[in-house]
């Protein structure tokens, strides 16, 4: 199949899931057309099967708001044109599946048929897309898809609460490729960032004031105050600064590293014993997953998806958003017994095997085929 990818390029979760979908499926045979603002940051290789189509969207001193949402429904349509593009997938609601909509119906005007699939990642539903700037548009766009999913049956659940849904979604879950969190280092280097016997917790992230960012400083706090121990901060955004200070005045800066934007983040995995996730919302929780399939327990809120991913007592535990007191005294408990951190490691690699893109992709491919066959004529 030849199928045209729509998402955003960041470091985001939804960005990292299509980029991953579409280099899986290029390795299966088909023919994947990324078409973004900028290259997807997990998108190293380009290849006979991987393409890249930048969206431009030059400056206009008339416009206040540059209209991507027009600069993409029209590239979308070259793209198709060109390159006989079988199948759209969206990732992400806003603007993507409205846009796509567009472009399948300028592409109806000239005889051609190309189905939209859209995948809801998370704050496209709970965060943004329920706000009533854009409710409107978000339930026509996910209406007027040919197939919609979504990442967790959470997440179906809060669309079906929020919106007016006539559609019918299907939950297919994030995946991770195995073979990526293999630990391939001999010793992780693990000497670089802590002694001996200090236990390394790591959290990574986009930083916003969703992930509860606060929470992970004081729920370290008090972890440090028990055992010897070191925080790794992954990612950046607005709650960094503020975490930061937050280190100074109680005084464990010298304790946390804050590593920024990171393209290593299976080797900061790798010398990690706890991953810490107690945010406010997370419609599944990927970087929870990437840690799991490392062999990193994660401690976390019980909010949203997570719980799908986080088996309570088994690859970590879950707590009430905001409960720090219960996710250190969890925390505490795996840390603190060698044989214990052993045995959740163990699990956290065993329980992320269900998420195996090999299981997983294939839903999208038999997704892509019936749309194709049923594709809603507008
Ligand atoms: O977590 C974020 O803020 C980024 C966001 C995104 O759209 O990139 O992540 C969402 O999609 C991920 C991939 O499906 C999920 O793993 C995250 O849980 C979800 N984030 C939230 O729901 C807050």
């Amino acid at each position: 199949m030849k199928i045209g990818i729509v998402c955003y390029p960041t470091f985001g979760g939804s960005g990292v899931v299509a980029t991953e979908l579409g280099l899986e499926l290029s390795k299966r045979g088909h023919e994947i057309h990324f078409i973004t603002y900028s290259q997807p940051v997990r998108l190293e290789l380009l290849n006979k099967n991987v393409h890249f189509h930048e969206v431009n969207v030059p400056e206009y001193p008339l416009f206040h708001y540059q209209p991507y949402e027009l600069a993409l429904s029209s590239k979308l349509v070259d793209m198709v044109k060109l390159h006989k593009i079988d199948v759209l997938h969206v990732h992400y609601a806003i603007p993507h599946a409205y846009a796509a909509y567009m472009a399948k119906k300028m592409l109806h005007e000239e005889g051609i048929e190309v189905p939209i699939v859209t995948t809801l990642h998370g704050t496209d539903i709970t965060l943004v897309g329920s706000h009533p700037f854009y409710k409107s548009a978000v339930a026509f766009s996910i209406n007027k898809s040919d197939a919609v999913t979504s990442v967790s049956q959470s997440l179906k659940e809060d669309t079906l609460r929020l919106f007016d849904i006539t559609n019918n979604i299907q939950v297919v879950p994030n995946f991770i490729d195995l073979e990526k969190h293999i630990n391939h280092y001999t010793d992780c280097q693990r000497a670089m960032m802590a002694d001996d016997d200090e236990k390394i917790i790591t959290h990574i992230s986009n930083f916003r004031p969703v992930k509860r960012i606060q929470d992970i400083i004081h729920i370290f706090n008090k972890i440090q105050k028990e055992i010897p121990a070191k925080l790794m901060m992954v990612g950046e955004g607005p709650e960094k600064e503020p975490a930061e200070r937050l280190c100074e005045r109680l005084g464990i800066e010298d304790k946390v590293i804050f590593f920024g934007k990171s393209h290593e983040i299976d080797k900061i995995l790798c010398f990690s014993d706890l991953f810490l996730l107690p945010s406010e919302t997370e419609s599944f929780g990927l970087a929870a997953l990437e840690a799991m399939a490392s062999g990193v327990p994660v401690i976390s809120s019980n909010t949203g998806g997570i719980p799908e991913v986080n088996k309570q007592g088994v690859s970590g535990f879950l707590s009430n958003v905001g409960d720090i007191d219960d996710m250190v005294k969890n925390a505490l408990y795996i840390l603190k017994n060698d044989s214990i951190l052993a045995e959740f490691k163990a699990n956290a690699k065993k329980e992320a095997k269900q998420f195996d893109i090999h299981k997983i992709v294939p839903y999208y491919e038999a997704i892509y085929k019936e749309a194709m066959i049923n594709c809603i004529s507008i």
